[in-house]
């Protein structure tokens, strides 16, 4: 039923931690346009390609609608029955230690208080920890050491008002773009210095005055120099120092025996003694400095001390809480914050509170509990590892996909098929997890179906809102863990009619018996009514009753350090936690793509989002990838001691040499053969629990490939688990990219037999040139395809996929598709760099060299870049390249 034009939503995002304002207007037929909330702080109505591409995920193709017990449909009474008495069956046999939750941040905040009440307060189960462990852990251990508490002290304004910008471990081009491009504008509007550290350049070096390709693991080094040369030059700031730190004189020391001097400085880091002095001089001269850091600092066996050393320059310098000043952790999922102040980790109890006795006590009778958790639980990976060892029989996860994520992934697939009791809440029905053996999944309710609160980076509470109706018989995540509760007889401690009386209670929480003594405190929220839930602005915590919002903290010191004191540490010396050996002389790196969130449930859905990556990909140093005898384009097999991937191999400049990266995003739903996260270490921070997945030794080799393909279809094809494919939404259907090292012919003729026969036109073939085509056509539509050869054309795959988004080609585009040829002046145009306005690198470069100087003037001719400005780093790394590239190769 059409309805009237409707008003748009406001709502969140629900990939980063930028946590920018969306208005969604529903279309009344289950989609929703979207637009930048111009109203919301965080983003001023902006939103980058992931965020702007959220239409094309709402389908409801491949969601998770009914709750399953064992493959099959069950209701949510029998679901909700099977879940407490595995419960139950576990607890009272082998007791609360046998059961384990595995939470996420990108859970609403209602969830999570939901999830973590009922496992820690109602079944005494003290393993609870979150995907957080992964991501944010080195940070949280971070901040409570220096800060005493979690506590992110600066806001994005003081982006806007910096001298300086230091980048540390992020890609925020890609991974945080519309701050990125807050950050750009500060520097083109008041010239702000912009310093990226990181081994590898990156898109977000293309928005950087200093690039510093340190050594993997060896920042604490480089801000061990700095933090010496601060005192030696007299930029302590001692009224600070004095009056709310403590430490400084113990910092320093170890600071000296790390970096004695620039030369040791320069060695250990691998850096330049220029680069390292321009940097120290930026720091020390510059006033205003905000340094942002994230996974190149957090996922690494030192990444507390990372973080120490890093918190230790800003409180020496006093640049801390004050405009523009600021140490400021950029949080990788949307809600990881408002997991960490609901306290759903292993070694928090709640609410910012611990595991002392008073504490237990304190939360015991504010739930009226009777069944309190007593000790902090194993953290992810460990946790993990106990059901390896058998020793934790029942499982709960919820918003995440451990299957994929974890290091050491495919020992820990293994390891979920041990359990007594599997329960996955999920939005869809196949991923590597639920494929896992799952005993039961429930359906949840998704982004744009549910209500609750979410907390950026800057601490910024901001309300997500539901804008379509609930598919199915698919429920918020709370409201799964509500049906269990009261199936085993807690009905009335979760009697929650809403969202907001969920909230109501952990505001309460937050504020009970606090006086001052933990920094989060919301307790000004603890009453609002339905209305006021509903209409709540986007606004920083703390937020005492009675008091206003606090956004910046800590610039006249008030720690939550027993002392009220910020503690500088002394930190360790650098080491990763694995050298590479003769038997894996290579450091494997691994992150995130611009265009994919994480394991691709939702991502993977958006066409947009698509071609800028089309198939994962190991990027090598051009000699690395030469002495190992992988031509670019070609395949590499990659092995670590725990597993192995198959990649095509790209050379990159960018790549330091020794070192290789690789993304984590494909999976055995989305790829074969690609699972990186099958070949990442375990070692964890000895404080943090938090996986050094930025640095495993591996083995690469050449694989030789004899034949390559692509397959066009309107659904989902099964693809055999042997093959290296990987699989991309095109406007139509589904493309599917392969490889093989067997011949084309046998190739070809294995997959035709998956797609079987009723086919109106028959299979071409060309076999002396080994090229095998099948193309069939519905009318003048062309509806499915799978061609076979040698070797890959780029320009033919990329012209045929959109041929297939077509309604109808006419005859001699026909004949092109048969022939296996593009139509006349089919050329390859490289790799998608625009995504919004669909627009390739061999676009761009026509552009460049007919006048287009900077971003702007592209954006002009060809409109690349001209949206969102995702794509902006990357069309000024092709200006650059143009601008060196000899002039007779300029010319060809
Ligand atoms: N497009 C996209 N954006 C995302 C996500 C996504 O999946 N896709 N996920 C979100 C989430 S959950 C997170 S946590 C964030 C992560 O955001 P980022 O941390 O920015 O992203 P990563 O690609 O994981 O890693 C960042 C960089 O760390 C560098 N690095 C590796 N080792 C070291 C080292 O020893 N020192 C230093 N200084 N750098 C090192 C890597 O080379 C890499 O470029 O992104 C968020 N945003
Ligand atoms: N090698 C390597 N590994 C990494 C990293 C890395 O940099 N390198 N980064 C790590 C980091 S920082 C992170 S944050 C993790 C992320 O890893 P994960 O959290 O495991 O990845 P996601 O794909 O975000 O998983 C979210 C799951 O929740 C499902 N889902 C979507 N909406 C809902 C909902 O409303 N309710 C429920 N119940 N489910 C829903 C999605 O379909 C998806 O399966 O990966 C970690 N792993
Ligand atoms: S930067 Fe992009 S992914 Fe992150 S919250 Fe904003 S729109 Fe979403
Ligand atoms: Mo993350």
């Amino acid at each position: 039923m059409p309805t009237a034009a409707a008003a748009p939503v406001k709502t969140t995002c629900p990939y980063c931690g930028v946590g920018c304002g969306v208005a969604a207007t529903p279309d009344g037929q289950g989609g929703a346009l979207i637009a930048g909330d111009t109203s919301h702080p965080a983003n001023h109505g902006k939103l980058c390609v992931k965020g702007a591409s959220l239409g094309e995920t709402l389908s409801l193709e491949g969601r998770l609608l009914h709750p399953m017990i064992h493959g099959q449909r069950a209701s949510w009474n029998q679901a909700a029955g099977f879940v407490a008495n595995g419960l139950r069956r576990v607890i009272d046999r082998h007791g609360p230690d046998a059961v384990a939750f595995y939470l996420s941040g990108q859970l609403l905040t209602e969830d999570y208080y939901v999830a973590n009440k009922f496992a820690k307060g109602f079944l005494g189960v003290r393993h609870v920890d979150t995907n957080s462990r992964l991501c944010m852990a080195s940070s949280v251990a971070g901040h409570r050491r220096a800060f005493g508490s979690d506590t992110v002290p600066n806001t994005y304004e003081d982006l806007d008002e910096a001298d300086l910008i230091v980048l540390v471990g992020s890609n925020a081009a890609w991974c945080h773009p519309v701050l990125f491009q807050r950050m750009q504008a500060a520097r083109e509007r008041r010239g702000t210095k912009i310093v990226n550290i990181d081994p590898r350049r990156t898109a977000t070096s293309e928005g950087a005055d200093l690039q510093l390709s340190i050594r993997p693991g060896m920042d604490s080094v480089l801000f061990s120099w700095l933090l010496s040369e601060i005192a030696a030059r007299g930029a302590v700031d001692e009224a600070f120092v004095a009056n709310h730190t403590e430490g400084l004189a113990e910092a320093l020391e170890r600071a000296r025996a790390i970096a004695p001097d620039i030369v040791t400085a320069a060695t250990k880091t691998g850096l330049s003694q220029e680069d390292i002095a321009a940097f120290v001089d930026l720091f020390i001269d510059r006033q205003r400095v905000v340094t942002c850091y994230s996974q190149g600092v957090n996922q690494s066996a030192q990444g507390t001390e990372k973080v120490g050393a890093i918190l230790n320059c800003h409180l020496a310098t006093g640049r801390i809480g004050r405009p523009g000043c600021g140490p400021l952790s950029l949080t990788g999922q949307p809600n990881a914050m408002g997991g960490r102040e609901v306290g759903g980790l292993a070694n928090m109890l709640a609410a910012h509170m611990n595991y002392t006795p008073a504490e237990i006590d304190r939360v015991r009778r504010f739930w009226n509990a009777p069944r309190m958790a007593e000790a902090e639980g194993l953290k992810a990976v460990q946790m993990f590892e106990a059901i390896e060892r058998g020793e934790i029989k029942a499982l709960w996860v919820m918003h995440t996909n451990p299957a994929v994520t974890l290091p050491r992934a495919d020992a820990m697939r293994a390891a979920l098929r041990k359990l007594d009791l599997f329960v996955v809440s999920e939005a869809v029905t196949r991923t590597d997890t639920t494929a896992a053996g799952a005993h039961v999944l429930l359906p949840a309710a998704a982004w744009g179906e549910k209500d609750g609160i979410v907390t950026n980076s800057e601490r910024r509470i901001s309300r997500q809102r539901a804008f379509l109706a609930m598919p199915g018989e698919a429920r918020p995540d709370w409201e799964h863990v509500q049906l269990v509760a009261q199936r085993m007889g807690f009905g009335e401690a979760f009697a929650y009619p809403d969202a907001a009386s969920i909230f109501r209670e952990h505001a309460a929480l937050s504020a009970f018996e606090n006086e001052g003594a933990r920094s989060f405190d919301i307790g000004a929220m603890a009453g609002l009514d339905a209305v006021a839930y509903d209409t709540l602005q986007p606004v920083h915590w703390p937020w005492r009753a009675g008091e206003a919002p606090r956004p910046r903290l800590f610039a006249e010191g008030g720690f939550t350090t027993p002392g009220g004191r910020a503690r500088l540490v002394a930190i360790a010396e650098p080491e990763l936690a694995e050298a590479v050996s003769d038997e894996y002389p290579l450091l494997l790196n691994t992150g995130r793509m611009r265009d994919q969130w994480h394991s691709m449930t939702r991502t993977g859905k958006a066409r947009t989002l698509a071609r800028h990556a089309a198939e994962p990909t190991l990027s090598l140093h051009p000699e690395d990838a030469s002495r190992l005898g992988i031509a670019a384009g070609g395949y590499a097999r990659i092995a670590s001691r725990h597993g192995e991937a198959t990649l095509r191999a790209v050379t990159d400049e960018g790549t330091p040499r020794g070192a290789a990266f690789a993304p984590f995003h494909w999976n055995d739903a989305t790829s074969g053969l690609a699972r990186v996260d099958a070949m990442t270490q375990p070692h964890t921070d000895r404080f943090s629990g938090q996986p050094e997945l930025k640095a495993t030794p591996v083995r690469v080799t050449p694989i030789a490939m004899a034949c390559e393909g692509l397959m066009l279809s309107r659904r989902p094809i099964e693809m055999p688990s042997w093959l290296a494919h990987s699989r991309l939404t095109v406007p139509g259907g589904e493309a599917v990219l392969f490889a093989s090292p067997h011949a084309p012919q046998k190739v070809h003729a294995l997959l035709l037999n998956l797609l079987g026969s009723e086919h109106r036109r028959a299979a071409l073939s060309d076999p002396a040139a080994e090229a095998f085509r099948l193309a069939v056509f519905e009318e003048d539509r062309l509806s499915m395809a799978l061609f076979t050869a040698r070797e890959r054309s780029a320009a033919m795959f990329d012209w045929l996929i959109d041929a297939f988004g077509r309604d109808s080609l006419d005859t001699a585009e026909q004949r092109a598709v048969l022939a296996g040829r593009p139509p006349a002046g089919g050329a390859d145009l490289g790799p998608l760099i625009c995504a919004c306005f669909g627009v390739r690198r061999g676009v761009i470069t026509e552009a460049i060299r007919a006048g287009a100087a900077d971003v702007e003037a592209v954006g002009a001719a060809v409109k690349a870049g001209s949206n969102c400005g995702s794509c902006r780093p990357e069309i000024r790394r092709v200006i650059n390249d143009e601008r060196h590239k000899p002039a007779h190769t300029a010319a060809a």
